[in-house]
Protein backbone atom coordinates (compact mmCIF):
# COMPACT_ATOMS: atom_id res chain seq x y z
CA UNK A 1 0.00 0.00 0.00
CA UNK A 2 2.67 2.58 0.90
CA UNK A 3 4.43 1.54 -2.00
CA UNK A 4 1.70 2.34 -4.39
CA UNK A 5 0.72 5.56 -2.71
CA UNK A 6 4.40 6.74 -3.06
CA UNK A 7 4.69 5.61 -7.17
CA UNK A 8 1.19 8.33 -7.35
CA UNK A 9 2.36 10.84 -5.61
CA UNK A 10 5.61 10.45 -8.05
CA UNK A 11 2.96 10.02 -11.04
CA UNK A 12 1.06 13.13 -9.43
CA UNK A 13 4.47 15.43 -9.41
CA UNK A 14 5.96 14.37 -12.52
CA UNK A 15 2.76 15.63 -14.27
CA UNK A 16 2.18 18.89 -12.24
CA UNK A 17 5.82 20.09 -13.74
CA UNK A 18 4.88 21.33 -16.90
CA UNK A 19 5.12 24.72 -19.23
CA UNK A 20 2.26 27.60 -19.34
CA UNK A 21 0.25 27.40 -22.61
CA UNK A 22 2.77 29.31 -25.75
CA UNK A 23 5.69 27.97 -24.02
CA UNK A 24 7.98 24.94 -24.82
CA UNK A 25 9.49 22.71 -22.37
CA UNK A 26 13.32 21.71 -22.84
CA UNK A 27 15.49 19.77 -20.13
CA UNK A 28 14.57 22.17 -16.96
CA UNK A 29 13.18 25.31 -18.64
CA UNK A 30 10.31 26.61 -20.81
CA UNK A 31 10.56 28.87 -23.67
CA UNK A 32 8.87 31.42 -25.74
CA UNK A 33 9.15 33.70 -28.35
CA UNK A 34 7.92 36.94 -28.76
CA UNK A 35 7.90 38.70 -32.19
CA UNK A 36 7.21 42.34 -31.03
CA UNK A 37 10.03 44.48 -31.58
CA UNK A 38 11.80 45.59 -28.84
CA UNK A 39 15.12 47.02 -27.83
CA UNK A 40 17.38 44.88 -25.67
CA UNK A 41 16.37 46.10 -22.51
CA UNK A 42 12.90 46.80 -23.16
CA UNK A 43 12.47 42.84 -24.15
CA UNK A 44 14.93 41.94 -20.67
CA UNK A 45 11.63 44.23 -19.11
CA UNK A 46 9.44 42.42 -20.84
CA UNK A 47 10.10 38.69 -20.12
CA UNK A 48 10.64 39.91 -16.41
CA UNK A 49 6.81 40.63 -16.38
CA UNK A 50 6.14 36.34 -17.54
CA UNK A 51 8.62 35.72 -14.32
CA UNK A 52 10.90 34.76 -16.76
CA UNK A 53 14.68 36.09 -18.22
CA UNK A 54 15.79 36.48 -21.65
CA UNK A 55 17.34 33.63 -22.42
CA UNK A 56 20.66 31.79 -21.42
CA UNK A 57 22.14 29.18 -23.13
CA UNK A 58 24.84 27.85 -21.39
CA UNK A 59 24.92 24.34 -23.62
CA UNK A 60 25.29 23.22 -27.40
CA UNK A 61 22.36 21.30 -26.51
CA UNK A 62 20.15 24.09 -25.48
CA UNK A 63 21.46 26.72 -28.70
CA UNK A 64 20.93 23.70 -31.36
CA UNK A 65 17.11 23.05 -29.46
CA UNK A 66 16.42 26.78 -30.19
CA UNK A 67 18.29 27.03 -33.34
CA UNK A 68 16.21 24.31 -35.17
CA UNK A 69 12.76 25.86 -33.53
CA UNK A 70 13.86 29.12 -34.90
CA UNK A 71 14.76 27.61 -38.37
CA UNK A 72 11.34 25.43 -38.55
CA UNK A 73 9.76 29.25 -38.98
CA UNK A 74 12.06 30.35 -41.58
CA UNK A 75 11.11 27.81 -43.90
CA UNK A 76 7.65 29.59 -43.78
CA UNK A 77 9.65 32.87 -45.10
CA UNK A 78 9.92 34.20 -41.16
CA UNK A 79 12.82 35.91 -40.21
CA UNK A 80 13.25 36.00 -36.41
CA UNK A 81 16.06 36.96 -35.50
CA UNK A 82 15.62 37.36 -31.50
CA UNK A 83 17.80 38.80 -28.49
CA UNK A 84 19.20 36.47 -26.06
CA UNK A 85 20.21 37.43 -22.57
CA UNK A 86 23.78 38.05 -23.78
CA UNK A 87 25.23 42.00 -23.32
CA UNK A 88 28.62 42.94 -22.35
CA UNK A 89 27.61 46.50 -21.47
CA UNK A 90 29.83 46.40 -18.45
CA UNK A 91 33.07 45.22 -20.51
CA UNK A 92 32.61 41.43 -20.64
CA UNK A 93 29.87 39.19 -21.90
CA UNK A 94 27.75 38.15 -19.65
CA UNK A 95 24.64 36.30 -19.19
CA UNK A 96 21.30 38.53 -17.30
CA UNK A 97 20.38 38.51 -14.95
CA UNK A 98 22.90 36.50 -12.96
CA UNK A 99 26.15 37.65 -14.57
CA UNK A 100 27.21 34.60 -15.52
CA UNK A 101 29.94 34.76 -17.94
CA UNK A 102 29.80 33.20 -21.17
CA UNK A 103 31.72 29.67 -21.64
CA UNK A 104 29.38 28.40 -24.46
CA UNK A 105 29.57 30.45 -27.81
CA UNK A 106 28.01 30.03 -31.39
CA UNK A 107 29.29 33.43 -32.86
CA UNK A 108 28.42 34.26 -36.65
CA UNK A 109 31.84 34.29 -38.82
CA UNK A 110 33.39 37.39 -38.22
CA UNK A 111 31.41 38.46 -35.03
CA UNK A 112 31.26 40.10 -32.85
CA UNK A 113 32.30 42.42 -35.03
CA UNK A 114 30.81 45.53 -33.76
CA UNK A 115 29.30 46.55 -37.01
CA UNK A 116 26.47 48.44 -35.41
CA UNK A 117 27.07 51.59 -32.79
CA UNK A 118 26.72 50.51 -29.24
CA UNK A 119 26.74 46.26 -30.23
CA UNK A 120 26.58 45.16 -27.13
CA UNK A 121 23.50 43.21 -26.89
CA UNK A 122 23.43 39.62 -28.91
CA UNK A 123 21.08 38.06 -31.27
CA UNK A 124 20.19 34.61 -32.95
CA UNK A 125 20.73 36.32 -36.78
CA UNK A 126 18.10 34.93 -38.95
CA UNK A 127 20.46 35.25 -42.42
CA UNK A 128 23.42 33.45 -40.60
CA UNK A 129 21.10 30.45 -39.24
CA UNK A 130 20.95 31.67 -36.40
CA UNK A 131 24.77 32.21 -35.05
CA UNK A 132 25.28 34.96 -32.61
CA UNK A 133 25.86 38.63 -33.65
CA UNK A 134 26.53 41.47 -31.61
CA UNK A 135 24.20 44.29 -31.96
CA UNK A 136 23.07 47.70 -31.12
CA UNK A 137 21.36 47.13 -27.81
CA UNK A 138 19.39 50.25 -28.89
CA UNK A 139 17.85 48.98 -31.96
CA UNK A 140 14.71 46.21 -32.02
CA UNK A 141 14.34 42.50 -32.78
CA UNK A 142 12.38 39.67 -31.57
CA UNK A 143 12.72 38.01 -28.04
CA UNK A 144 13.18 34.91 -26.53
CA UNK A 145 12.17 34.22 -22.74
CA UNK A 146 13.23 31.63 -20.31
CA UNK A 147 12.16 30.43 -17.25
CA UNK A 148 12.25 27.30 -14.99
CA UNK A 149 9.77 24.93 -14.73
CA UNK A 150 6.96 25.31 -12.77
CA UNK A 151 5.89 23.00 -10.61
CA UNK A 152 2.33 23.46 -9.64
CA UNK A 153 1.88 22.23 -5.73
CA UNK A 154 -1.28 19.36 -5.50
CA UNK A 155 -4.34 20.37 -3.58
CA UNK A 156 -6.03 17.91 -1.62
CA1 LIG B 1 19.27 28.20 -20.31
CA1 LIG C 1 27.78 42.43 -35.00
Amino acid sequence: MITVILLLSIWHTAAAACCPDGWMQYGGSCYTIITSQRDWTEASTDCGIYGAHLINIETKAENDFIKNYLKKFTKTGASLTSWIGLSDMIGSWQWTPQGESVSFTDWSPGQPGRDEPNSNCVTLWAPKGYTWDDYGCNLSANFICEKAIETTPLVG
